[in-house]
């Protein structure tokens, strides 16, 4: 039986200098307590009264579930009032959220898609929360350009999934361990301390749907899939498409793969957020010898220039990332 190692455990070894009490290990854990209080909410689904639509649209004009602001009123909380994070900024905030007057202003800036894939919510689909770590200016309140940061500063990424079981993925910038929740102990249980994605696989997730609206490099790389073994890649692909990210990711950062939300002929710069989905999956999965680049360039090293702003992503196994790249970079 494997010595069981939860999430503050695995801080404390991992940050030994501080036995895990440093302000990092205490925002890690103030965010992953909030994302214990929404799987449960999300678990207890019809009967707790959560789901369906709060009648109310996000800044991003989409229909917000009654979870999303549930979730991110929990991660705000935890963001806000636990004296780590100067400021937080959320899918569901127009605009960066600073710490309250006369609380303590933290060293760390928080940022979150709290409800990832909440259109999946009524058909009981796993969806998650996925949350970035930054670096607080040195003094005064932390404003909106102090998020303007690319992805290499960031100092920890992870995400959680509500599915079947509620599992974290979380890197401190040295490698990638997963958790499940122990939901009787409440506790995250450390299952893998070193996550890898293959390099190399067989699957791809992508919105098919989308296809005519396509640019060549994307439409090569797939119809090169899809012609399997008879064609130029010699192998037959498998394609997976869930249309929740953290489900898909999920389940690269568990048997490999490559997931592609491209820019098409509708999207000028895709679907994906950059600061606060793109950015902490790049580091997750690079973290874990995977790729992850805007079709172009390593997303990681994106300069944001505001706080929603979309990129087009290509991240999962590397040798997949890196042709799907190469042939943008070729076209
Ligand atoms: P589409 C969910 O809304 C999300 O942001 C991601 O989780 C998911 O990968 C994508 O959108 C799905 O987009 O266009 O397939 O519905």
């Amino acid at each position: 039986m494997p010595e069981r190692v939860t999430l503050a455990r695995y801080l404390a070894e991992q940050r030994p200098e501080t036995r895990g009490l440093d302000e990092l290990s205490g925002l890690v854990q103030q965010v992953t307590d909030a994302c214990k209080g929404i799987a449960d909410a999300v678990r207890g689904g019809a009967l707790r009264g959560v789901l369906g639509s709060a009648d109310a649209a996000n800044t991003q004009g989409e229909e917000q579930k009654t979870l999303d602001v549930l979730a991110n009123e929990r991660l705000k909380e935890a963001g806000l009032w636990g004296g780590r994070a100067a400021a937080v900024a959320s899918e569901e905030e127009a605009e960066a959220v600073p710490a309250p007057a006369g609380q303590p202003s933290g060293p760390y800036l928080l940022l979150f898609d709290p409800l990832d894939g909440s259109s999946n919510i009524e058909v009981n689909v796993s969806v998650g929360t996925i949350f970035s770590i930054l670096k607080a200016p040195s003094e005064g309140t932390a404003s909106i350009e102090d998020f303007m940061q690319p992805g290499t500063e960031q100092v920890a990424a992870g995400f959680v999934v509500y599915g079947p079981s509620t599992t974290l993925l979380l890197t401190l910038g040295n490698g990638v361990a997963q958790f499940t929740l122990d939901h009787g102990a409440g506790e995250f249980v450390l299952v893998n301390d070193n996550v890898q994605i293959p390099a190399q696989t067989k699957e791809f997730a992508i919105n098919v749907s989308y296809q005519r609206f396509w640019e060549a490099p994307v439409r090569r790389y797939i119809d090169e899939c899809l012609q399997g073994e008879d064609g130029p890649r010699g192998k037959n692909f498998n394609m997976r498409w869930i249309a929740s990210m953290v489900a898909d990711m999920y389940r690269i950062f568990t048997r490999g793969g490559i997931f592609i939300y491209p820019r098409d002929a509708n999207r000028p710069d895709g679907r994906l957020r950059l600061m606060y989905e793109a950015n902490p999956m790049a580091f997750l999965a690079e973290q874990a010898g995977g790729a992850a680049t805007d079709a172009h360039q390593r997303i990681l090293e994106r300069a944001p220039e505001q706080i929603h702003q979309k990129v087009p992503v290509v991240i999962g196994s590397k040798e997949e990332v890196d042709r799907l790249t190469g042939y943008h970079q070729a076209s």
